[in-house]
């Protein structure tokens, strides 16, 4: 008789088993249900990291803008410094999650898109190539979409495993919202319901009243349990974080300003001057490329306003971290980690008390973006107290 509880507990239990399994079957089902209203793709094939993830932002609009689900791609990270020297395609979900991208829109992974309704929906042998007619021109053929043509559109195809069969070149259109009526009446979904495309369908650096959008980049568990533990055991809050854009691609980059042919908007510097070309602030050398007097003129000042304990140094390469000791007599605990997987960087920038960024650089940019939506402050070396975004809901 003493078994009767234990059986009926079972039954319990396996009760709840098949209610969860059948709800995880059913939400992965209905991810994965057809969309009738078609898909984007597109290959992450322009810079870096924080260039990727301004594109990002922008094609997660625009998809919304055409109704079409987002295939969000694998972020392509360009090894060649180290093992396996060649592009890896980290899949998004190793930094962030999938899931809160789905309370502003349709997505699933280029991979779940691959592995699950391609073979059904996109066979080979159907699969087109859509671009602009000018990008004909970089095709080896001259009349095809370059999609796979050099690094990294090849690497990027070849691992998702598409070949293109066809190619469907566009004028005309542009990637913003004043063409959506025209996108949606040149390639209505019943007849393209996969729009693949050689580059995002989006604008660098991102626009401003896509900013926002950040909030729904959320990181991943394991980057939020990596970042604190190395947080926790290396820092003692307040800490300031600082992002030190200095290397010699960065230092050849900033020499376009110093002919002073350039304007205020330079890659990422709207995010600093303002997105009004009109009332921009001048971009100056020095918020390009600061030099060693400048990172310490300001990391003084925004530790001292902030009382800090520690400074975490991100850099592309030198650290000065023996300059920033040095100027606090080591009553500052001045940390620079050097990861292997620079979104770790990120990510202990973006919980700073306080955060000095390079104004050009989009990798500060994205640090930038997160911590606006969390009231977290951001400066920028050279420019103490950047423009603010305009309200125009609080006009
Ligand atoms: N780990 C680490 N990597 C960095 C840092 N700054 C730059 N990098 C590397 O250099 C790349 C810079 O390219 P990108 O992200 O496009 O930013 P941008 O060139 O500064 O606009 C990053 O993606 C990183 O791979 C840094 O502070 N820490
Ligand atoms: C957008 O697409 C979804 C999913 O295909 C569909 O249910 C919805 O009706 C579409 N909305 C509009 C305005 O077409
Ligand atoms: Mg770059």
């Amino acid at each position: 008789m003493a078994a009767k509880p234990n059986q009926f507990k079972l039954l319990y239990l396996s009760w709840i088993h098949v209610a969860v399994l059948s709800l995880n079957t059913f939400i992965e089902a209905t991810d994965l249900t057809w969309d009738e209203n078609g898909y984007i793709l597109y290959c992450p094939c322009m810079g870096r990291f924080g260039n990727q993830a301004d594109h990002f932002l922008g094609s997660l609009a625009f998809a919304k803008m055409l109704n079409r689900t987002l295939a969000v791609p694998p972020w392509i990270v360009y090894r060649h410094h180290a093992p396996p020297y060649t592009n890896v395609h980290v899949p998004y979900s190793e930094y962030f999650q999938l899931e809160p991208l789905k309370q502003y829109h349709r997505v699933v992974s280029l991979e779940n898109f691959m592995d699950h309704l391609a073979p059904t929906h996109w066979p080979p042998g159907q699969r087109a190539a859509y671009c602009f007619e000018s990008a004909l021109q970089r095709s080896s053929d001259k009349k095809s979409c370059p999609m796979k043509d050099g690094n990294p559109f090849g690497p990027f195809w070849d691992h998702v495993g598409v070949e293109f069969d066809r190619s469907v070149p566009f004028g005309g259109l542009y990637f913003s919202s004043y063409y959506i009526p025209h996108w949606i009446k040149r390639f209505p979904p019943a007849e393209h319901p996969v729009l693949a495309l050689p580059g995002a369908p989006a604008q660098f650096p991102v626009l401003e009243e896509h900013l926002d959008l950040q909030r729904y980049v959320v990181w991943s568990e394991r980057m939020v349990q990596d970042g604190e533990k190395h947080i926790s055991s290396l820092l003692t809050r307040p800490y300031v974080g600082i992002h030190l854009r200095i290397g010699s691609d960065w230092q050849n980059a900033c020499k376009l300003l110093q002919s002073g042919e350039a304007g205020p908007h330079f890659m990422a510097s709207p995010q600093c001057v303002g997105y009004d070309r009109q009332t921009a602030l001048p971009l100056t050398l020095t918020m390009c490329l600061p030099d060693l007097k400048e990172i310490l003129r300001a990391v003084k000042l925004w530790v001292k306003k902030i009382k800090a304990q520690s400074v975490y140094i991100a850099t592309d390469s030198e650290s000065h971290s023996s300059d920033i000791e040095k100027l606090f007599k080591g009553k500052v605990k001045v940390v620079s980690v050097n990861p292997d997987v620079a979104q770790l960087d990120l990510y202990i920038l973006g919980q700073a008390d306080h955060f000095i960024g390079n104004c050009v650089s989009s990798f500060s940019a994205f640090v930038k973006r997160e911590r606006d939506i969390h009231g977290r402050s951001t400066s920028f070396f050279g420019m103490d107290y950047p423009v603010k975004k305009e309200r125009k809901d609080e006009l």
